[in-house]
């Protein structure tokens, strides 16, 4: 009920700089201090300071001086700086930024079965990345969103076949329905066929199948739903993001299957990571 308070507090805390701003310091500050290097009230820093002790993104003790001082945990030194190599700050600030206020018009979303742009930033929807890139800044943003999570889920997607007979790899990107494909080996579409129809798709492996090497592949990197549709939650949380967001879906292994056949691929192999994102290896 009330998940969106704990969310709420933790962008607030990233964007704010919190977790940037003590991990400069290279000590630990009081309230006042974080108060002054924020530009913030001293009250509303100090029950902002509090929950993130609560949720365990801080941590706080007391000075010899008798003054609560507060310093990154752990996890929050790993995670919520910028400067880390496993950030996850510009995926938070997406999050919060867009995701959030595209998440206000779910009721819509799911009563239309289309996404929400129109009414979230004014813009018309019907080419989607004119949506998505609708400023340079938003653009840069969502590039920035693209890249942040394989800080964390690269290595077990990218290790989830031996891809060392592939020499020349593609990782797909651009403006790839209208431009001409580059010959490869290999063609990796991370995070893209989530945002198409079944249909557009099928069009896209089509056109890749074309521009493959015989005896080449694809790998699709995706957060894969269960056949029975009883989970994971994050992949059917996603799927709910891509209605809000995108024209397309979360897909089980045997959608993927199906769009890849039609597409000409075959000898489909699914690997399950476990974590948020799976792969799936087609060949030509
Ligand atoms: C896309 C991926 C994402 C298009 C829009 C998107 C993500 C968020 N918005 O290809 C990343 C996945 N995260 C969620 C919450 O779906």
């Amino acid at each position: 009920m009330e998940g969106f308070l704990v969310s709420k507090t933790l962008f607030c805390a990233c964007e704010l700089g919190v977790f940037e701003q003590l991990h400069e310091s290279q000590r630990p500050l009081s309230v006042s201090e974080l108060a002054v290097s924020l530009g913030c009230s001293e009250d509303g820093t100090e029950r902002l300071l509090n929950a993130c002790v609560s949720l365990e993104l801080l941590n706080a003790n007391t000075d010899p001086h008798g003054t609560v001082v507060y310093s990154n945990t752990e996890m929050s030194s790993v995670f919520l700086t910028k400067s880390s190599p496993t950030s996850l700050f510009h995926s938070i600030e997406y999050s919060s930024r867009t995701i959030y206020l595209c998440w206000h018009y779910l009721n819509d979303a799911v009563r239309e079965g289309k996404n929400q742009y129109e009414k979230a930033f004014g813009v018309n929807s019907k080419d989607l990345f004119e949506a998505l890139y609708r400023s340079d800044e938003e653009m840069v943003k969502f590039m920035h969103l693209m890249n942040s999570i394989w800080n964390i889920c690269g290595r077990d997607v990218v290790t989830a076949f031996d891809l060392s007979p592939f020499r020349c790899i593609c990782d797909l990107g651009g403006d790839f329905f209208k431009d001409e494909l580059p010959q490869a080996d290999l063609y990796i579409l991370a995070r893209i066929l989530h945002d198409w129809t079944d249909q557009r798709s099928v069009e896209l492996l089509a056109k890749i199948y074309h521009s493959c090497r015989p005896g080449g592949g694809v790998l699709l990197v995706e957060s894969l739903l269960y056949e029975d549709d009883s989970g994971p939650l994050t992949a059917q949380l996603y799927s709910l993001n891509m209605l809000v967001q995108t024209e397309g879906r979360e897909r089980k292994a045997s959608d993927y299957s199906r769009l890849l056949n039609a597409a000409g691929f075959t000898h489909v192999h699914i690997h399950h990571t476990g974590k948020i994102y799976d792969a799936i290896l087609a060949r030509k």
